[in-house]
């Protein structure tokens, strides 16, 4: 199972034929740097590469009318003068003879990466277009963009595919305000968009950007704006939008095939979004959303003007998508005070919605009185301090280790198919046997492993120990059943535990030992997965651990599917480095976890059941009394008491 990669240079061969300085940076080289980049870096050797195709009338007419698209029918003909009389009917957009035909194309390299993926001859893919689509609407052009790519794919998926759910995800630095008009009554798809909002002072200047338009009619609930309200968003504010808005709710809404309106103009340096996310932020982003509709992810390029971080950004995503571990998400900050604002604001108005987001706080006070926009306000030209040239280093270079996924196992118990056996012969001691193993991951010979032992306390007591003294790595401990933890020593912050449980079993022992309580346990999904999503995530990404111990005890009764999803998820932490820990004779969950750490999407899990009440009480009391030590815990602005 592979990614598809959907490239013509076709799309290279239009251009801005006028001075127009809302259209400068929508260059051609957008895309030859970005396949380049893809081509230098071998990724573009590991995709499969999958051909463009022309949009057909009829896929047009799914989202356009068609006195819109006779219109752009007769553009290819036009004189230069008759092109710019043409062109200002909308706003910051070109027309050229030739993008009418790259807008068919764009198109249709968007169906054809659904078509690849729905009928699963690729696991998830990306493709590189232009014009970008999600600016255009049913009638109109808009912000370079001519058809609405995504939009169109989106009901592709379903007609074509049978598709239910589609989610779309826009991380574009500017709100697709075509895509958010196509579905706004439409709850089969949920459309989710942060973006430059500055209280509508930004482009396109719409009241509609803002975080109270949740959706129409039936389609109530799933349209999710998170407005901008300031420049320099850093990776931290775009983390915990995902952790404690997008996440939670597309776990709950289910989709069946996730699409990324990808549009890097959200990353560092970008001469339109001006934020200062880094481009490995992509590569976690991308990751987040790839256990989602077992891992179906369609990412279509839609902005990204700085020629230098957006060929990167896209690598990022690309290097993800074909199961990479990603780089690690290395300071982060607290998320700022007007990102907080902005979160609150989200989660306020979609508590109604959602279950997950039932315990949200009120409206902030500041958004009660809302900045109004005046006229002078609309976009300035960039002063003189957002022009200055912005540097930062190069994303990491991302080594795969040798061996993905090593495993030790009772010699009666076959080697999954992938998998290394890790051999207990060369070490008799099965405590320096796993010993050993880790100091392979630590050195990146290994990238993950899962270990059957006697009695998982024992092991995670010496593999605790020895990660932290002879290795001196930041260690993450998550165990998930009833039961003591055994760990001693948090106090020196070199360790974290978070212990899912049942029973009020454990006190709460500092920052760094924390039992999450489920009334029901772990077996169920609904509590567990929000846990793990705003909780837990939040604290590993802050935490930045150097390796992740699992530890699954005895009877935990965490479901497959779950347990999956779990392993799937934390492989965004410390590069992957994740050592599993069950007992001996927990053999059925030998299959599902090795797909986990080989990189394989986990299954859905299916419509969640309402949250149980008492659970987001409970998860919400924890978060509150975490947020001192935890600033990735934050959903509101100055926290509550
Ligand atoms: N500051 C996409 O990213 N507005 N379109 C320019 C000058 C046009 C962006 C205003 C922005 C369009 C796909
Ligand atoms: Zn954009």
């Amino acid at each position: 199972m592979g990614t598809a990669l959907i490239y013509d240079e076709e799309m290279t061969k239009y251009k801005l034929l006028w001075v127009d300085p809302a259209c400068k940076f929508e260059v051609p080289e957008r895309l030859t740097v970005s396949h380049g980049a893809l081509v230098e870096s071998g990724l573009a050797d590991r995709c499969v590469s999958v051909p463009v195709r022309e949009a057909t009338d009829a896929e047009i007419l799914l989202v356009h009318s068609a006195e819109y698209l006779e219109a752009v029918k007769t553009t290819p003909s036009m004189s230069l003068e008759d092109l710019m009389e043409f062109t200002l009917q909308y706003g910051d957009v070109y027309f050229h003879p030739n993008i009418y035909h790259c807008a068919k194309l764009a198109i249709g390299a968007s169906l054809q990466l659904v078509d690849s993926v729905m009928t699963g001859k690729v696991r998830n893919g990306m493709a590189l277009v232009r014009p970008p689509g999600h600016h255009s609407m049913h009638s109109a052009a808009s912000g370079f963009c001519i058809f609405n790519n995504v939009a169109i794919a989106a009901r592709y998926a379903q007609q074509r595919h049978g598709a239910k759910r589609v989610l779309i995800v826009d991380w574009d630095i500017h709100h697709g305000q075509g895509v958010q008009y196509c579905f706004e009554d439409d709850p089969s798809v949920l459309y989710f968009s942060w973006h430059r909002f500055e209280h509508q002072k930004f482009w396109p200047q719409l009241k509609e950007s803002d975080f109270d338009t949740v959706g129409k009619e039936k389609g109530a609930g799933f349209n999710i704006n998170v407005p901008w309200n300031k420049v320099g968003m850093q990776n931290s504010d775009y983390l915990s939008v995902f952790f404690h808005i997008l996440l939670p709710v597309a776990y709950e809404f289910c989709p069946d095939l996730v699409l990324v309106s990808a549009g890097f103009d959200s990353a560092i340096g970008d001469p339109e979004g001006e934020m200062r996310a880094t481009p490995d932020i992509f590569a976690h982003l991308t990751h987040l959303l790839m256990n989602l509709a077992e891992g179906k992810v369609c990412a279509v390029l839609e902005g990204g003007y700085n020629l230098t971080s957006l060929p990167q950004s896209v690598c990022q995503t690309v290097h993800t998508l074909l199961g990479d571990p990603a780089p690690c998400p290395a300071n982060l900050d607290a998320p700022c005070k007007s990102a907080l604002e902005s979160l609150q604001c989200v989660r306020s108005v979609h508590r109604t919605y959602w279950s997950c987001l039932r315990h949200a706080a009120d409206l902030p006070t500041s958004c009660s009185t809302k900045h109004i926009n005046t006229a002078e306000g609309a976009d300035q030209e960039p002063t003189e301090e957002s022009s200055q040239e912005i540097f930062w280093p190069p994303p990491m270079k991302r080594v795969f280790p040798p061996t993905r996924t090593a495993v030790v196992l009772p010699d009666d118990v076959a080697c999954p198919d992938g998998c290394k056996r890790w051999s207990l012969l060369e070490h008799p001691d099965p405590q320096l046997c796993l010993s050993a193993l880790v100091d392979k991951m630590v050195k990146n010979e290994i990238c993950n492993g899962l270990v059957l032992v006697p009695d998982v306390s024992v092991a995670m007591i010496c593999l605790a120990q020895h990660a932290v003294a002879a290795l001196n790595k930041r260690l993450l401990v998550v165990c998930v059943g009833d039961g003591m933890v055994p760990i001693q020593g948090t106090e020196d912050g070199k360790t974290l535990v978070v212990h899912f449980s049942r029973k009020e079993s454990e006190e709460q022992r500092g920052k760094h030992f924390i039992t999450v309580h489920l009334t029901k346990g772990c077996g169920d999904a609904s509590g567990f997965i929000q846990a793990v999503l705003s909780l837990l995530l939040p604290l590993g990404y802050e935490y930045d651990p150097g390796l992740v111990l699992l530890v699954q005890k005895p009877d935990s009764g965490v479901c497959d599917s779950m347990w999956r999803q779990l392993t799937g998820l934390l492989q965004g932490l410390a590069q992957g480095h994740m050592l599993v820990v069950m007992q001996e004779d927990e053999r059925k969950h030998i299959g599902p976890t090795c797909s986990s750490l080989l990189g394989i999407a986990a299954p859905s899990l299916g419509q969640l059941h309402s949250l149980l009440p008492e659970d987001v009480e409970a998860l919400e009391r924890l978060r509150r009394r975490l947020t001192p030590d935890w600033k990735l815990l934050q959903t509101t602005v100055a926290e509550e008491p």
